[in-house]
């Protein structure tokens, strides 16, 4: 099985890196940055996208069917014509028609010909198969030697992190298809994977060995990986009942195939990954911790949390009562744990205080006058994720301070419900 790098962790630091310089004056560099940050979360939480490109009626349609599972586009020589069809997914089936410079329109099931009907410049098809998370998968129009498809092929490759280049292996990789691929850049090549497809009819196997020799000498630069497959045998064999016949499926190819496709859009959602990482440690995280910096040094004395329970207004202030207790609970498993585990009561305090920085968000339960403590709970979330990556005691004490200023500033806000009761929280 072929692990799939996650991404929810990285894609939630940068969109705080992006919430907090939100309403940051300008400036070329800040803006620089947002836009990393930007294209970043964006390729981490999209499906690696793989297409399918060859020369016309090289297997480009029936191949992706396979991958997803699914006889959902049309393949053969008599077929509707088609733009590019992307293959991902949606919990409902739905069609959706796209045009470069319009918006789209969304019908529900798949209605690949009512789609084509709208002329439009791509279609997408939503089906709910879980693989689809992970990977969506590009159906390019075939493509033909030197006329206008074959630059359509070139543009529309843009738009794939990883590519199956599909050659008939009755006349395989043959000259116009090493040209239009030397025009492919290096990155997607070293991404991609020529397919052999055919390889089930008798004249392909009995040559294949030859053909694959050949092909593995001159792959260098051009593919990660040279595969033949045998299609329809891949499908029959994943279609039998009550089970697949998995040893049909190895032998016609189906298997490797799989593996090549997953291997590959998993090394690639690595490299945005790691790219990602880069960025965060050396830019986004200290911006963001410069920002969040806090103005005055907390009070390292004593356990911070007990002070908290000191200057209590009267207890008819819910959300005053309700973090008492979340923090409560956290004291009480400290007391319990013969080995405080750092990063686990890091993120316990984080959670809760990113839980009621939504509560507070949303409502009007404190002071008018207090209008400054919802920012500072998003401010000490972000400071609770920041200390995660920090390592030693201090981090705990730091979050203990975090947590005894925040219970302040609530006591202060919530103290509004008693007349009486002083304000120290200014
Ligand atoms: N025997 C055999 N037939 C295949 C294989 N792959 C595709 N075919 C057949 O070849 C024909 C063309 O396949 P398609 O999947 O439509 O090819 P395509 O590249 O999508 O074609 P265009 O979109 O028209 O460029 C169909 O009749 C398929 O059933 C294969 O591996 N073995
Ligand atoms: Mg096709």
């Amino acid at each position: 099985m072929i692990d799939f790098p996650g991404t929810e962790k990285e894609v939630r630091q940068l969109e705080r890196f992006l919430t907090a310089t939100e309403a940051l004056p300008s400036s070329p560099d800040l803006d620089d940055l947002r836009d990393r940050a930007l294209a970043h979360a964006e390729r981490l939480s999209n499906a690696v996208s793989i297409g399918f490109a060859g020369e016309f009626g090289a297997g480009k349609s029936s191949l992706a069917n396979m991958l997803a599972g699914a006889d959902i586009l049309p393949t053969g020589p008599q077929h509707l014509k088609l733009p590019l069809v992307i293959v991902a997914f949606s919990e409902t089936p739905e069609t959706t028609v796209g045009w470069w410079n319009r918006e789209p329109v969304t019908y529900s099931g798949i209605v690949l010909e009512k789609a084509a009907a709208d002329n439009p410049d791509f279609i997408s098809v939503g089906i709910n198969t879980p693989a689809l998370r992970e990977i969506s998968l590009f159906d390019l129009p075939g493509s033909g030697a030197l006329d206008d498809t074959y630059k359509q092929t070139l543009d529309l490759l843009k738009f794939v992190d990883c590519a199956i280049w599909c050659s008939n292996g009755t006349n395989a990789w043959r000259e116009t298809e090493r040209h239009l691929w030397s025009q492919v850049p290096q990155k997607l090549r070293d991404n991609s994977i020529l397919a052999v497809t055919h390889a089930d009819l008798p004249p392909v196997r009995d040559a294949l060995d030859r053909v694959l020799s050949r092909l593995n000498k001159e792959k260098s630069g051009m593919f990660r990986a040279v595969v033949p497959i045998g299609t329809p045998v891949a499908v029959r064999a994943m279609a039998q009942e009550p089970e697949p016949d998995f040893a049909l499926w190895e032998d016609c190819g189906g298997q490797k195939l799989a593996e090549h496709v997953l291997e590959a859009a998993s090394a690639r959602r690595q490299s945005d990954l790691d790219a990602a990482r880069a960025d965060l440690t050396e830019h986004f995280l200290p911006r963001l911790e410069a920002l969040t910096e806090p103005d005055a040094t907390p009070d390292l004395e004593g356990d911070g949390l007990a002070s908290s329970d000191m200057g209590l207004p009267p207890l008819n202030n819910p959300i005053l009562e309700d973090w008492l207790a979340a923090i409560a609970s956290i004291r009480e498993d400290l007391r319990e744990a013969s080995q405080i585990d750092p990063a686990a009561f890091l993120q316990s305090c984080q959670e809760i205080v990113e839980d009621f920085a939504e509560r507070l968000d949303g409502g009007s339960e404190i002071d008018p006058e207090g209008d400054w403590i919802p920012s500072e709970f998003e401010k000490a979330t972000d400071l609770l994720l920041l200390l995660q990556f920090e390592t030693g005691d201090a981090p705990v004490k730091d979050a203990i301070n975090i947590l005894t200023q925040l219970s302040d500033s609530l006591a202060w806000a919530g103290s509004s419900v008693d007349p009486g009761h002083s304000r120290t929280g200014t």
